[in-house]
């Protein structure tokens, strides 16, 4: 036993000196973008950009309190949880962090990489002055809510798990009489069709924060006018001049996404569809429109200081056919109201790039969420970049940033597994970008490689990095889609230059990517015009939108049985 113990130790002793050794070091990270999309000319106190927020922010949600917007997104498998934003114009947004952003509020190890948290809503209940966010952790711990009376605090509760809550998108709904309701999407039994879902209601109670009594169905098999709707789901419930209005996406969250909505005299209905519906897709425009936006739906309202009433959405932005690797993105547009019914856009319109808007503050919010721009983290500050995800919960601090670098351990886990790889993305906000950083690491073993990776989910990515190659310092390119990796280009790293700074960028235009390092001088392409669409949620399938980060790992080998994706 003493003997073991021993061993043990000097094991752990020696796996220290070696992480120890082998970390990589980041000098800095930049990344640009630059779609043709944003280069209108906009008056930035009378006009916006849709999106609102580009790239990997789907399923918002958004509340008020007072003169305060909040908005949500979802996050998946990264970590932190559930980004939150604040702004005073609905327009310049500036990020508040993260809502679950301890490991205690949220587990993701194991879980594929689009399950975890899904479309999250936010709610302000004024009965209580308190701020409630209800979401899934998919294969996780399902449904559960966190509060707190200050979102600007970063602090909310740990989460109190609703276990009568079955399936996803619950939303919370405040009467004017102070009671509180859960609406949400769930798995009709027997189902009457394919993709066939309900929407249903509980109510809640907020003093004990536990749903009380039976669900009642306000959706069932038929809209009316729709007889089959598909994927009924991300409901939210209004109350508009005393009538309880109630919305919901319709048609799969892909390119026959659509939004309906639905009237009632009582909180449990019966709900009618209204005259109007769907009150905004794109899945009936033509396929070549210009700057196509596709996919529009999970849309939220909310009314405004002055009385205005507004909604966000998700739509994506396709570079050709159904293929874009930005994953779902925030859009904003007013909320037109037809005989006291609400319509985003008439049947036939395309969402607008540019939209005006009355009292905006230019220049107020965070300046990387939409248009064109440079990024740039020099790693000075003393916490992680509000920028950075972690693929799942972190375990373990393998990554330090310090003296103006970010050092990130090369651990023995690998971005193909369903763990806490060493690695930190950013999201792509842009069809066109580049992202760029300089490395310092000497990988030990063939199985050492630190560098950038390309990412969408664990069978869909790129590893670009530093390794050995036959015993000789390489630049590797490694292509994965559907589980398979090939590499695809390695360019030995010239004699003399093993220990040198390697400058290493990432172009991509659209559908192609080309790969290169520099050492002092000029790029010099590892590989161009790589084929990348394998980053694309049409290819890759999922919810997330595609990141690009630093990774160090000591297991640079994929697995040899890819996993099977459910
Ligand atoms: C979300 C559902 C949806 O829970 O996609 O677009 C799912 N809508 O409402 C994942 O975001």
């Amino acid at each position: 036993m003493k003997k073991c113990i021993l061993l043990s130790a000097l094991a752990l002793l020696c796996g220290t000196a070696v992480f120890a050794q082998h970390r990589a070091a980041f000098d800095y990270f930049e990344y640009t973008g630059s779609d043709t999309r944003f280069d209108v000319p906009i008056d930035p106190a009378k006009e916006y950009l849709n999106p609102i927020v580009a790239g990997f922010w789907p399923d918002p949600s958004i509340t008020r309190k007072g003169e305060d917007y909040y908005m949500v997104n979802s996050s998946f498998g990264y970590f932190p949880g559930v980004p939150i934003f604040h702004s005073r114009d609905l327009v310049n947004w500036t990020p508040l962090g993260h809502v679950l952003n301890r490991p205690s509020q949220l587990d993701l190890e194991g879980l594929r990489h689009s399950r975890g948290i899904y479309a999250p809503a936010i709610e302000y209940n004024p009965h209580n002055d308190t701020f409630y966010m209800i979401t899934t952790s998919t294969d996780g711990i399902w449904n559960f809510v966190v509060k707190t009376k200050d979102p600007h605090s970063g602090v909310w509760s740990d989460p109190i798990l609703l276990p009568e809550v079955f399936d996803i998108d619950p939303s919370f709904f405040f009467d004017d009489d102070g009671k509180a309701y859960i609406v949400h999407r769930t798995d009709p039994v027997p189902l009457r069709f394919p993709n066939h879902k309900m929407i249903v209601l509980r109510e809640y109670d907020l003093t004990t924060d536990r749903t009380v009594g039976e669900m009642t169905v306000l959706v069932g098999e038929s809209l009316g006018w729709l007889p089959r709707p598909q994927y009924i789901e991300g409901p939210h419930i209004y109350k508009i001049d005393g009538r309880y209005h109630l919305i919901a996406a319709e048609g799969g969250t892909w390119e026959q996404h659509a939004e309906v909505a639905l009237t009632a005299d009582r909180i449990k209905g019966p709900y009618k569809s209204n005259p109007v519906n769907p009150i905004l897709t794109q899945r009936d425009l033509p396929e070549n429109r210009p700057e196509k936006v596709t996919t529009t739906g999970h849309l939220d309202f909310m009314q405004d200081a002055k009385g205005e009433w507004w909604g966000v959405f998700l739509a994506c932005r396709p570079y050709e056919g159904d293929f874009y690797n930005t994953g779902r993105e925030t859009f904003l547009l007013p909320v037109e109201w037809k005989d006291g019914y609400p319509v985003i856009l008439e049947q036939g319109r395309p969402v607008p790039t540019v939209v005006a808007k009355n009292e905006l503050y230019p220049g107020t919010g965070y300046p990387y969420l939409t248009g064109n721009f440079t990024w740039r983290d020099e790693f000075d500050g003393d916490k992680l970049d509000f920028e950075w995800s972690f693929i799942r919960t972190p375990r373990g601090e393998w990554w330090r940033q310090q003296g103006g670098r970010m050092e990130i351990d090369a651990l023995p886990r690998s971005i193909y597994a369903t763990g806490n790889p060493a690695y930190l993305g950013k999201r792509q906000q842009h069809q066109v970008f580049s992202a760029e950083t300089v490395l310092e690491f000497v990988p030990a073993h063939v199985a050492e490689l630190a560098g950038m990776v390309y990412f969408q989910n664990e069978r869909y990515n790129f590893v670009f990095g530093k390794t050995l190659v036959g015993g000789r310092m390489t630049v590797t390119l490694d292509r994965t889609e559907n589980g398979v990796t090939r590499r695809i280009a390695t360019l030995p790293v010239p004699a003399g230059r093993e220990k040198s700074p390697l400058k290493m960028k990432i172009s991509v235009d659209k559908a192609v990517g080309s790969f290169y390092v520099a050492y002092d001088g000029e790029w010099q392409a590892v590989a161009e015009n790589i084929d990348v669409k394998n980053l694309s949620t049409h290819e890759a399938g999922g919810f997330v939108g595609a990141t690009i980060g630093m990774y160090a790992t000591s297991t640079a080998m994929p697995p040899l049985s890819p996993i099977v994706e459910r």
